[in-house]
């Protein structure tokens, strides 16, 4: 049901992009995926297509079937036994990638560490062994709460190495966000750091851990990385340096012995409402489908250097810095801190300085890069990069074309992959020496993958707009919330048959091309019009003077909803009320009359999470006056009051 209460359709779709990115003959020609087959054949038979990939990794035991579908209960490659660290570290240290570069890592302050593949397996083999000194078991949860460091990767996999399941909370997390992750999962081990680098400030994690520990009756030792040199407090018995745990620890520690379908990780989503989600994932599906999204979509060549921007506290960070690429053999680089510090220019930096060839981030960054200008991007040689990737929202447009010019040089082809934390890995996106990219979409499912856009009743919407849908199970789906499988059903199964329900809106064009137009939660309702913010914010970055743009819908009298615009401007941009009148016509124009803003508000920032995404429930509170629903997974409070304050004196 919508707001206003109407039964609802479908969203009535008004931009369309016309312009379109062929790949090149040459990108093509050396592309893991250059053959259109691969799609037909992955349609026709998708279980042949996930075996391909799955005999390609390091089993113990092969398995019996390869899917077990119990609606909305999947088991893939059942019977099979495997531990997936030896397809991410053992299987690289007996080829040429023994020597080869898995981490080049950077601190924010300029430190830098290397870690070869050989490094990394013999540091996962002594802290797996620490923490078994620990006294953790196979299907013990152990929770991380660190920086974007080496050790982070490393207490990941050795969690992995001994069958304990991880829960990574974000480091930007509260004490309080901490400990309710930490109870729900009953989590028996803790492991921090004294504290890392954000925009040169100490972000102080052992002091928000023992904070967070005052409530937390399962843990029973925590393990603390060096990172700097910050004086914390140390709790006899409880807590344990990492340097010291690891002198101590053998070189060898053989890989438990896992069932396909044992819980590899869990890692909370906060949803609009209620306490958060604990989404559960098992081994050998999400192995499967992580190694051969990253092959596919990235391209990924042992001689490539990949970047991933994520941090590794989100769903990004597991899949495509540790699983992904570590069970591609690949080089990559990981840094820890801000992409603006000490410049704006920091980003550029590392990709020149390293020869960074494949880049993955979010729009939300882009936006940012967009916003400080092109003068920092020409300060660098970015002729290395072959390939783009976005992730995390829909991309606008603009900022696709912004991406293209000036980060791509116009030469590399850019992915837009569609997923979720639920989903585990990529499910839409282009195959990159395949499929024509347009702005803004994120163009195909992943072969094999069966989307769909759905009304309320579950037709299919064959052109336009509707729900996004998933109509078959995939090796990477969530199998359930952690301790609460009726939710898993209620949130995810519930409003079709057996299909899923991803909460996403979407369109759906006339080459059968993917747009997804934002949260259902955030559409809004003009006169019986079903609008996305998304199409609308687009239309506003399109205007040379917006670089971002968050839209939302306040009752109106007469047509139910009405829309208030928050725009942010370019650098150099003064605004004015002539300015205001200038981006309502440019929207009339993009996109007809019906999506014309009663009003816009500018602002300096808008409300995100800390992952990167755009709170339009807060903007929905601040524009209808109500009090501020929760704030407690803002990236930056402040932005909220600060538009508060502007939006009662507008
Ligand atoms: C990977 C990740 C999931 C939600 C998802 C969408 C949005 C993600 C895109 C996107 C448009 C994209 N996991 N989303 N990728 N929207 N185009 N390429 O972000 O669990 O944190 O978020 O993010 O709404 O449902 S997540």
């Amino acid at each position: 049901m919508s707001q206003s209460g109407h039964k609802l359709t479908s969203i009535d779709t008004l931009l369309t992009e016309e312009r379109e990115f062929k790949p090149t003959a040459k990108f093509q020609a050396q592309a893991n995926a250059n053959d259109q087959e691969i799609y037909e054949k992955a349609t026709s038979n998708p279980e042949a297509f996930w075996e391909r990939y799955a005999r390609e990794l390091v089993w113990r035991k092969p398995w019996d079937k390869v899917l077990d579908w119990n609606p909305p209960d999947s088991k893939w490659f059942v019977g099979g036994k495997l531990n997936i660290t030896e397809s991410c570290l053992d299987v690289h240290i007996k080829t040429d990638a023994r020597n080869k570069a898995a981490l080049i890592w950077e601190g924010e302050p300029g430190d830098k560490r290397t870690l070869t593949y050989w490094d990394l397996y013999r540091e996962v083999c002594r802290f797996a062994n620490a923490l078994k000194s620990l006294g953790v078991k196979k299907g013990d949860r152990v929770a991380l709460y660190m920086p974007m460091i080496p050790e982070l990767v490393i207490a990941v996999l050795s969690c992995a190495r001994i069958g304990a399941i991880h829960s990574v909370v974000f480091g930007g997390f509260s004490a309080e966000a901490l400990s309710e992750r930490i109870n729900d999962a009953e989590a028996k081990v803790l492991i921090t750091a004294d504290g890392g680098y954000r925009r040169g400030q100490i972000v102080q994690l052992k002091h928000d851990a023992d904070e967070a520990l005052k409530d937390c009756p399962s843990i029973e030792h925590v393990v603390v990385v060096k990172r700097g040199n910050f004086p914390i407090h140390f709790q006899e018995n409880r807590d344990h340096w990492w340097h010291r745990l690891i002198d101590e620890a053998d070189f060898n520690c053989p890989a438990e012995e896992m069932d396909s379908e044992d819980p590899l990780y869990i890692l909370y989503t906060s949803g609009t409402t209620g306490k958060p989600k604990g989404i559960m994932h098992t081994i050998a599906g999400y192995l499967v489908g992580v190694y051969a999204t990253t092959k596919l979509v990235f391209d990924l060549k042992p001689n490539d250097c990949y970047w991933c921007t994520a941090d590794i506290g989100w769903v990004t960070g597991h899949s495509y810095i540790v699983y992904g690429p570590l069970s591609n053999g690949a080089t990559q680089v990981m840094y820890e801190g801000a992409p603006n510090w000490p410049d704006p220019d920091r980003v550029w930096k590392i990709v020149e300085n390293h020869g960074v060839t494949v880049f993955y981030t979010a729009p939300t960054a882009i936006r940012a890069f967009m916003k400080w200008g092109e003068k920092w991007t020409v300060k660098h040689d970015l002729s290395s990069l072959r390939l783009l990737g976005t992730v995390g929202e829909p991309i606008n447009p603009e900022a696709w074309m912004w991406y293209h010019k000036h980060i791509g040089g116009e030469k590399c082809p850019i992915v837009d992959t569609w997923w979720q934390t639920e989903t585990g890995h990529i499910m839409i996106a282009p195959l990159p020496g395949l499929i024509t990219t347009k702005p803004g979409s994120a163009t195909q499912p992943f072969p094999s993958i069966k989307a769909a856009i759905l009304d309320d009743d579950g037709n299919e919407v064959e052109h336009g707009g509707g729900y996004l849908a998933i109509l078959e199970p995939w090796p990477g789906m969530l199998r359930t919330i952690w301790g609460d499988h009726d939710r898993y059903i209620e949130t995810y199964w519930s409003k079709w048959k057996n299909i899923y329900f991803p909460g996403d809106g979407a369109k759906i064009d006339k080459d059968s091309y993917y747009w997804i137009l934002g949260r259902i939660d955030d559409v809004i309702n003009v006169a019986g019009h079903r609008l996305s913010t998304m199409e609308i914010e687009s239309a506003l970055v399109d205007h040379n003077s917006v670089v971002e743009s968050a839209v939302v819908g306040i009752t109106h009298e007469l047509k139910g909803q009405g829309i208030v615009a928050f725009v942010t401007v370019g650098g150099d941009i003064r605004t004015s009320p002539e300015l205001v009148d200038i981006l309502k016509a440019h929207v009339v124009k993009k996109i007809g009359a019906l999506a014309r803003p009663e009003q816009i508000i500018f602002a300096h920032d808008l409300p995100k999470t800390r992952s990167g995404k755009i709170m339009r429930r807060l903007l929905r509170d601040i524009a209808s006056g109500s009090v501020l629903g929760d704030v407690t997974t803002l990236a930056d409070p402040t932005v909220v009051e600060e538009l508060k304050r502007k939006y009662e004196e507008d």
